[in-house]
Formats: C-alpha cells, structure tokens, sequence
C-alpha cells in the first residue's frame, strides 16, 4: 500500500515537471541607458558631416522629453542657413545636415541577444532620414530607420542590433532644402538591452571539498567569470544558513566554527540573474591525536639490534592519518595508521625512539622513550646474560689450579684427590714395580 502511494507520489511529480514550465535562465540586462539628463555630450560623440550648411548636430534640450525634463535634438547646435542665428531660437532644422551622435557600448561579446530601444519626437519632410546604425568597429550597418515625411508626437522604437555591437549612432539627414521647415528629431529614453543566457563558472578554490582543516577559522576562496553581463555578486553560505553577499569580492574569512563537518555553498550571480553554485563539504578539528608508547619498556635493555616498537594511539573529530617513528636525531619515518613498528640495525649503545601520531586535520602528538641496545654476548647485559663470559673464566680458572697444583705450587687436598680419582684417572702409582 505505501509503495503504490509513493509510486503514485512519483509519478505526479514526474507529471508535473513535465507540464510545469522550466525556469528561464537567459536574464536580460541594460548595457547601455541614456536619459539625456545629466552632463552633455559625456560618452557621445557629436558632429556633422555635411558641412554644407555649416555645422548643425545633436545637443540637449528642455524643449521637447520623453522622460524628465531634456532629449536630445538633431539640430540643437549650429545657426540657420538663412538667419545666421542659432537653430535653438526658433526650433527649425538647417539643411544640409547630416549630424550624428554616436556612444561606445564597450564590448558585449558572451551575449546571446542584443537590442535597443528608444523613444523619438519627429516632424521631417521629403529626403530627411533619422536612422540608427550600429558598427563593431569596422563596418558601420543601418539597423533602422525612418524616412520623411513624418509628423508625430513621442513614439517608442524597438529593433535587434547585430551581436557584433560594439558602437551606436543616431543620425539625422536633411534635405537641401529643408532649411527652417521643419522641426526635425528629437530622442529621450535610449537603452541597450543584452540577453545573456550563460551562467558564470564558478570553482571554491579553499578549503578543500572532503579534506579536514585544523583551525577554527577557515578562509573561503573562490574564483568566478562571466561571460556576457558580467559578475553582480557572489553569495556565500555556511551550513545553509543565511547567504552573505560578498559583492565581486574573491575570499571572505569564517571565524569561530565549530569542530565537526561542515557544508558551504557559494553561489555567483551574474547581471542578467544567472546563477552558479558550488558546494562542498570539510571539516574542523582542532584536537591533537594522544599516544602512548607500549614498548619497549623506558630504560629497558633490548638484546637485538631489531627493536619493536609498539604503541596505542586515538583521535577525536578526524582520526588518525599517520603515524611518523624517528631514531634518536634521524630521519622521521612515515608509519602508516598500525601501531607497531621494528626498528632494524639498531646499534648498540643508550637509543631513545619518538613516535609522533599526526590526525587527518594535521595535528600532531609526540611521545618519546630511551632504552639501551647490548648485543655483546660477553656481557653481563647482553643475549646471553654473560653465561659464556662465566663459562670461559671458570674454565680458565680451573686449568690454571690443575697446573699449579701438578708443579706442587698449589696443594689442592682430599678434594681434588676426589676430583683427580673420578675426573682425572691415570695410571696406578708406582706402575714401574711391575
Ligand atoms: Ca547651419
Ligand atoms: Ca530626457
Ligand atoms: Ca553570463
Ligand atoms: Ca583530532
């Protein structure tokens, strides 16, 4: 029964993944917006290039906006072909103009979309053209534009740009003619829209995913890159806790966490509200490992030049990684987690050994103990306890009493008659009488 109800559970969600729409992941950003509000020219670039009637091109005014209180007009700098007084005075176009203002849009490579949309005012004749051209640094390209005669009020425009965009211009042409006609155009409200569909990649650079540190203080680093809108900010998340914004910063300093696993999630979001995320796993133990050296006894005397070391060792938080066996001031020898060791050519003479214990995090605990190698079999110390040393001496002796007691130096009495009679039997005395 609660099988099928899962089974069921399944295949609703399985049905509802299916008819629910997937979440978009392409964002769309401004690049680029102009109100006309602030400081003029800024980033445009201004001029006429049909001097013919003088020098007429775009500018600012209060006269006519979309939106706050200025837009700018195709004709707002230069005077009047007829009057010699500057166009501004009565708002009529010149002839012969032929004024752009064009802006660099910086690179927008990496996007998957671009367009641009505006607002313009226009009142032209015959032969005038407002269009938009766009150019990637080569070859400029009309995407728009709009031949005279037209008279209307504020009008929005919307076209595609190339995703080679890299320059934007407006352009006014008038005809020979048109001197004092008409109004011409004006434009308010230019914005640059960017489609960027692609997340940014995103690598934690530290600490380690699975790997455990020993400090309560951890410093987070990661490295994030955009293509197309670019890198808003980065998030970032300790135990799935509260996302800290980080701004475009690349590490941020955790203090104070606990011993034990921890999870962090870091997560970099792009202009267009593209997401990444990355999450990885490790751990804080700051708690040495504790040994204690088995054997060989302290001061002990080892009577083989292999001496076995064995020890018990333990690690809380992490475990134990390794242990490392040094010889008096030589080298450390890496021991794998067993808890014994044997030391060979070991020479003789007074030895301490130092077994240090080392935890997954990188703690270490020492402990060290001497003892005294005697692989001499004379000595009293030694394999055989000196039991051939004895033996020898009291051979040596023995022969020596023998000899002084046949040169008659020594008398060696009843005792060593005795000895003499079941030991030492010769020939009956006074063999000669026979
Ligand atoms: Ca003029
Ligand atoms: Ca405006
Ligand atoms: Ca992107
Ligand atoms: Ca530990």
């Amino acid at each position: 029964m609660r099988a099928l109800a899962v089974l069921l559970a399944l295949c609703l969600l399985a049905l509802a993944m299916i008819l629910l729409p997937q979440p978009a992941h392409a964002g769309t950003f401004a690049v680029f917006q102009e109100r006309f509000e602030g400081d003029w020219p800024g980033p445009w670039l201004v001029g006429d290039d049909n001097l013919s009637a003088g020098a007429d091109y775009w500018g600012v005014t209060t006269h006519r906006d979309s939106q706050g209180q200025k837009s700018a007009w195709a004709a707002q700098e230069g005077t009047n072909n007829k009057t010699g007084l500057p166009n501004a005075l009565n708002h009529r176009q010149d002839d012969s103009m032929d004024a752009y203002m064009r802006v660099d849009l910086g690179d927008l490579s990496g996007n998957n979309a671009l367009s641009l949309s505006l607002e313009y005012w226009i009142e032209s004749g015959s032969g005038d053209v407002f269009s938009v051209r766009v150019s990637d640094g080569q070859t400029w390209t009309t995407v728009w534009s709009l031949p005279g005669p037209v008279a209307q009020g504020w009008t929005p425009a919307e076209t595609p740009l190339p995703l080679s965009t890299r320059f934007l211009e407006f352009r006014y042409l008038t005809a020979a003619s048109h001197v004092d006609e008409y109004e011409g155009v004006y434009v308010d409200r230019v914005e640059v829209l960017a489609e960027d569909a692609n997340p940014p990649s995103l690598a934690i650079l530290s600490p380690i995913h699975d790997q455990w540190t020993g400090s309560k203080d951890v410093v987070v680093t990661w490295e994030t890159v955009d293509t197309g809108s670019g890198i808003a900010f980065v998030e970032v998340r300790i135990d799935g806790g509260f996302w800290v914004n980080m701004g475009l910063a690349t590490s941020l300093l955790v203090q104070g966490l606990a011993e034990g696993l921890h999870a962090l999630d870091v997560r970099s979001v792009d202009k267009a509200g593209n997401q990444a995320l990355q999450s990885i796993d490790f751990g804080v133990d700051v708690t040495s490992p504790s040994i204690v050296l088995l054997g060989p006894p302290e001061g002990s005397v080892v009577t083989s030049s292999s001496v076995e070391l064995t020890w018990t060792a333990g690690d809380s938080v992490s475990g134990i990684a390794y242990y490392e066996v040094r010889l008096d001031s030589g080298p450390w020898m890496r021991v794998e987690p067993v808890d014994s060791f044997v030391l060979t050519g070991v020479a003789d003479g007074s030895r301490r050994v130092t077994v240090r214990v080392v935890d997954l995090a990188g703690n270490g605990a020492e402990t060290s103990l001497a003892f005294r190698v005697n692989t001499n079999p004379l000595h009293p110390e030694g394999p055989a306890h000196g039991a051939l040393l004895y033996a020898l001496v009291t051979a040596g002796a023995l022969g020596l009493l023998v000899l002084l007691h046949r040169k008659g130096k020594v008398d060696l009495g009843k005792p060593w008659s005795r000895i003499k009679t079941l030991f030492l039997r010769r020939g009956p005395k006074g063999g000669k009488s026979s």
